[in-house]
């Protein structure tokens, strides 16, 4: 089974409009995996990109639920439309694939999963599994989530890969950008990296400067590097450029353009 993580900057501009999605590249993606299926297995997550960032920045859902009834109500609101804007994201995706032939399923991450500040806490993989079994492709997404700690966060597609790749054992994570892969430097400036082992991960965390919170100098990739280094205990983690035509077939294969993390 292979876990493809199509990041928000992947299928939307988060800068443009509210809610803009790029159906010809998802449409190419769905594509791709479909040389694949039903020889392969495949779980797909996707992020918020221009649908559940601006809501859940807008609403300050990370910040919780406080005390008082006024604020409290205006985040439980914000929670609401932030977790609805996702499931008209994930609408989109669950049309691209159908139409090709791929019988995606729809998965609400938040009535699965529990966090506790920000990380999984609890995670019911049960439907998940049968799903595979069942021969579905489930289609999770990074959403709003009833938290532990704080009564509520944010729970973002890549924690929800690094844990479904613990509790399912995947052969391989691949996690689609906009860049070509993970640089040594900010991308466009340093050198791509075609391969790399999770011990050589801190290393180039330090040089990157990220710090212990994952910080970004890089534009996400030091909290990706972090999770790509617990996944790489379970699988082999590889992140392409999803713009590109062929490059997550390549990663699939296992001969592709991009960054390949092994344990
Ligand atoms: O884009 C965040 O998911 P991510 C989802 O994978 C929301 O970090 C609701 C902002």
């Amino acid at each position: 089974m292979i876990i493809v993580k199509v990041g928000g900057s992947v299928f939307s501009d988060k800068k443009g409009e509210p809610e803009n999605f790029d159906e010809e590249t998802v449409g190419r993606i769905a594509g791709e995996i479909a040389g694949f299926y039903p020889e392969e297995d495949f779980i797909i997550v996707h992020g918020g990109g221009s649908f559940g960032h601006p809501e859940a920045k807008k609403y300050g859902i990370r910040k919780g639920l406080p005390g008082d009834w006024k604020t409290a109500h205006h985040r439980r609101m914000g929670f609401t439309l932030t977790h609805q804007a996702m499931l008209r994201a994930n609408e989109k995706f669950i049309d691209a694939f159908v139409s090709k032939n791929l019988p995606a399923f729809s998965v609400s991450t938040s009535s699965l999963f529990i966090t506790e500040n920000g990380e999984v806490a609890y995670g019911d993989v049960e439907v998940i599994k049968r799903l595979l079994e069942l021969r579905f492709i489930p289609v999770l997404f990074g959403d709003v989530s009833v938290d532990l700690a704080k009564g509520i966060d944010i729970l973002s597609g890549d924690q929800i890969i690094t844990y479904l790749a613990k509790m399912l054992g995947p052969k391989k994570v691949v996690f689609l950008m906009d860049v070509d892969g993970i640089y040594d430097g900010r991308p466009g400036e340093g050198s791509l990296i075609g391969s790399l082992s999770k011990d050589e991960i801190d290393a180039l965390l330090d040089r990157l400067h990220c710090t212990a919170a994952g910080t970004d100098v890089t534009g996400g990739i030091c909290n990706k590097l972090q999770e790509a280094k617990k996944i790489a205990e379970h699988a082999e983690v590889w992140f392409v450029n999803g713009k590109v035509p062929g490059r997550l077939r390549g990663a699939i294969r296992g001969d592709g353009f991009g960054t390949r993390i092994t344990g």
